[in-house]
């Protein structure tokens, strides 16, 4: 169990244009997730090349990278304890049919492609990878929320 531990999660083009930015912050908000870290951005061709490298061979890469590039997006660090794996939970199944309600992509996902939100995977060193590539460290804010007492 880590207590500071912090994760990438963004809302993909799909979720800002139906204007599901502010119900996905909340959600995590609500959850006692801290943001630490938000950039409201148009993803670049190479950035999103880079992002998605583990799928650069699936028949689904092209289609993937024209779509995280097709609008904007809000790229998001979020920290807690156990923030990566409690980002999926709260993320859901990939496919959002296969997404329990209650979840984000249960409740708003479209499709596979449009699935609303990007988490970083619990694989080692994910997070921190995707952290990196989105963010400087000097807009990463360190601060105390005031519940924090109750969070840790
Ligand atoms: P993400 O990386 O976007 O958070 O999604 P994920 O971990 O749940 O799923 P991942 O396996 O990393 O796949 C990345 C995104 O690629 C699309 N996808 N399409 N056509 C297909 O078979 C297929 N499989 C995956 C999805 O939009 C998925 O979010
Ligand atoms: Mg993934």
């Amino acid at each position: 169990m880590s207590d500071h531990e912090r994760t990438f999660l963004m809302v993909k083009p799909d979720g800002v244009q139906r204007g599901i930015a502010g119900d996905v912050v909340s959600r995590l908000e609500e959850r006692g997730l801290k943001l630490v870290g938000a950039k409201f951005m148009q993803i670049s061709q190479d950035l999103a090349e880079q992002h998605y490298a583990e799928h650069e061979d699936k028949p689904f890469f092209e289609g993937l990278t024209d779509f995280i590039t097709s609008g904007p997006v809000l790229a998001m660090v979020w920290e807690g304890q156990d923030a990566v794996a409690q980002g999926r939970r709260m993320m859901g199944a990939t496919d959002p049919l296969d997404a329990a309600p209650g979840t984000i992509r249960g409740d708003y996902g479209l499709d596979l492609g449009r699935n609303v939100i990007h988490g970083s995977d619990t694989e080692e060193g994910s997070a921190e990878r995707e952290i990196d590539l989105f963010f400087d460290d000097d807009e990463l804010v360190d601060y105390e929320r005031v519940d924090e007492s109750w969070l840790y």
